[in-house]
């Protein structure tokens, strides 16, 4: 009997028999040469998803990745039973590194990060433009931790049948973000699927957002073979219930990309990201920066990028927005 540490559910687990047959028995640990190579699609309770060669395997870490956490997004390797079959329970032994790390905090002063997906390349920031409120607090915030984690993000802005999007889209029109605005009839006759369909080609993208904007309904259109649950905004807080409760991957139909739905968030912690990174989204303004001071914010007198703009450099409207978001972290989310 294999053994798998300390786990409650211990005797649950059923070995298969191992399909290569009788391997000799050996003290020495494994290479795991013949590791499969698996994607984390979901993580719920310690049991991880993977999908290992088009079969979904049910997996848990293997003892030696210690404190390591896999989440989903991340490239794994896989052993023990991998044939999917019910019951089964193999064994991650090695998390491949990662291409990104999108992070978040519960709040700015709340050191402990959690990481939200792996390997994405891509942010959908998912806003209902009313029902619940927009929040572009919480969309700078987002965008913030875009930059920071290296990912590019898509404005998604749902529900304009109740509410019309130009004002937040004038607020955001000098970040030059791409933007869809999708709403009900378009849901309905498959035309926001086919439009979002086109930002998301070939990309790993995870959508986020507060509860109730929109997200699984997004999803469920962008992968109508699977139906996640969708939930009901409060009539009376306007609030969403938090229905999706773990962040799960999906393929796009034709293999055209990869979907991340995740679990609303209230509000989304900055405490990991390091200012200085988020100038590198903004090419017109880094050159700028050569005549700052030493750890400039570039929220400061002394900064250069007053003069680089007021030379013609590059347009005042940008760099309102850089610190428009550089000042995100400084504000309360409310704000
Ligand atoms: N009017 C309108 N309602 C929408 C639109 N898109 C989604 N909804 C509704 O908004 C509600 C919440 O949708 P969900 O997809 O569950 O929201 P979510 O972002 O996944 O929420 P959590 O899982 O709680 O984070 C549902 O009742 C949807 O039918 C839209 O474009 N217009
Ligand atoms: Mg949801
Ligand atoms: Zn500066």
């Amino acid at each position: 009997m294999r053994r798998y540490g300390k786990n409650p559910d211990e005797d649950d687990i059923r070995v298969r028999p191992n399909p290569k047959g009788n391997r000799p028995r050996t003290n020495i640990r494994p290479k795991h040469a013949d590791a499969g190579e698996g994607l984390v699609l979901t993580v719920d309770r310690g049991r991880l998803t993977c999908l290992i060669d088009g079969r979904t395997v049910t997996a848990m870490k293997a003892r030696e990745l210690g404190r390591k956490s896999a989440v989903v997004g991340d490239r794994v390797a896989v052993v023990g039973d991998l044939t999917g079959a019910k019951d089964t329970l193999a064994r991650i032994v090695r998390v491949e590194p990662r291409t990104s790390t999108l992070r978040r905090t519960a709040d700015d002063d709340d050191p402990f990060e959690r990481v939200v997906v792996a390997n994405a390349d891509q942010l959908a920031i998912v806003t209902a433009l009313a029902d619940p409120e927009p929040r572009p607090r919480l969309i700078d915030r987002c965008l913030v931790a875009a930059y920071d984690a290296g990912l590019d993000p898509l404005l998604v802005l749902t529900k304009s049948d109740l509410a019309s999007a130009d004002s937040l889209l004038e607020s955001y029109g000098a970040l030059g973000v791409p933007y869809i605005v999708t709403n009900r009839d378009e849901l309905a006759d498959g035309s926001a699927a086919d439009r979002i369909r086109a930002g998301l080609a070939g990309r790993m993208t995870a959508f986020v957002g507060h509860s109730g904007v929109g997200k699984t309904t997004l999803v469920n259109a962008l992968v109508p073979e699977h139906r996640r649950a969708t939930g009901h905004v409060n009539a009376v807080t306007g609030r969403g219930r938090h229905t999706t409760t773990s962040a799960l991957a999906l393929a796009l139909p034709g293999d055209s990309g990869w979907v991340i739905d995740t679990p609303g968030v209230r509000s989304f912690g900055l405490h990991h990201v390091d200012p200085s990174r988020v100038i590198h989204a903004f090419p017109d303004l880094e050159p700028g920066t050569a005549g700052c001071p030493r750890a400039c914010s570039h929220d400061e007198p002394d900064c250069a990028l007053d003069e680089w703009v007021t030379d013609g450099h590059a347009d005042p409207a940008r760099l309102y927005s850089l610190r428009r978001l550089l000042a995100t972290r400084e504000r309360r989310e409310g704000d």
